[in-house]
């Protein structure tokens, strides 16, 4: 018995679980690391601890975007004796896979016995407050491309998993998001001018960065952040009762100044490389946001690490 898509991440599950040693087989929690966000895979306990390639694991959708390798990795959190999951590289909607195969993964922690999802995330800033190198903790989101009908949980319920009609109104649990303040506080490095927000997701299909009116439609519509992932992950994971908490890092700012006009007489008077040079401020570009991301790596790294050592 069992849906199709159960068989499947039941099949991927045996698979991990054949390359693991018994005190990791059933990981407590799972970390989705985000575009330049895989050191988080340094703060894991090297002793024991086993790595898998996506491209060995029996259904699991094939990767391609730079920055993200690709690889599983079981182990003990820290000095903890929390046994992890850290997806490190994900599938995203815009490489073509199927919004069911963008969040298959989730459905292998779950069979693993993942209880928490922590997921990770580079996006570009909409909320004017938001700083390059600031973290959002996410406690809501906009489901663009879900709206419009790509959404993950479309088709015949996987009854296995969760009900037909989930409810997503508490979806980032509460409980965590009072935990990583409070273990910010203890951990922020005095002098840093990292700040910790609390934000709206806006999800959106990618590949292209958004307009300048796309950024102005997303902030008018609640969006502190806007990113091209995470949130189908985050969508099975409510449907199948696992817990949330999600971070972006804040990798860019998206422009919510118009375009420069045509009929501008002061532009007019620009040479073209004055003019490039004027156009090229805050375009955004996947090398920026790589570098931001290995900027605040270390900060995010080690409010993970402290967040998982206490579940
Ligand atoms: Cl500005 N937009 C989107 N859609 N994704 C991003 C981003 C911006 N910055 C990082 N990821």
């Amino acid at each position: 018995p069992g849906s199709p898509v159960f068989k499947q991440a039941t099949e991927s599950a045996a698979f991990i679980r054949s390359k693991l040693p018994r005190v990791l087989h059933t990981p407590r929690v799972a970390i989705v690391c985000g575009s330049g966000l895989g050191g988080i895979a340094s703060t894991i306990n090297q002793d024991v601890s086993v790595e898998i390639a996506y491209s060995g694991i029996p259904n699991f959708p094939k990767t391609t975007v730079q920055g993200h390798a690709g690889k599983l990795v079981a182990a003990f959190m820290g000095d903890s004796k929390v046994p992890v999951l850290l997806l490190v590289g994900r599938a995203h909607f815009y490489e073509g896979h199927a919004m069911e195969m963008v969040s298959f993964a989730t459905r292998v922690c779950k069979v693993m016995g993942v209880e928490t999802m922590l997921m990770t995330n580079a996006a570009g800033g909409l909320n004017p407050d938001y700083r390059v190198g600031d973290i959002v903790v996410l406690n809501d989101h906009l489901n663009l491309a879900g709206l419009v009908g790509f959404h993950p949980l479309r088709g015949p319920n996987a009854e296995d998993f969760g009900v037909r009609f989930p409810p997503l109104s508490d979806a980032y649990d509460l409980g965590l998001r009072q935990k990583a303040y409070q273990v910010w506080q203890q951990i922020k490095p005095s002098g840093s001018g990292r700040r910790v927000h609390e934000g709206v997701y806006a999800f959106v299909a990618g590949p292209t960065y958004e307009t300048r009116a796309e950024c102005r439609l997303l902030h008018t519509l609640g969006a502190d952040v806007v990113g091209m992932s995470t949130v189908p992950e985050i969508v099975v994971a409510r449907h199948c009762g696992m817990k949330i908490l999600a971070f972006s890092l804040v990798t860019n700012q998206a422009v919510l100044q118009p375009v420069p006009r045509g009929d501008d007489a002061a532009l007019s008077s620009m040479t073209p490389a004055e003019l490039e040079a004027y156009l090229s401020k805050g375009k955004a570009n996947h090398e920026e946001v790589l570098e931001a991301g290995q900027e605040a790596a270390v900060d995010m790294q080690n409010l993970v690490k402290q967040i998982v050592s206490t579940l």
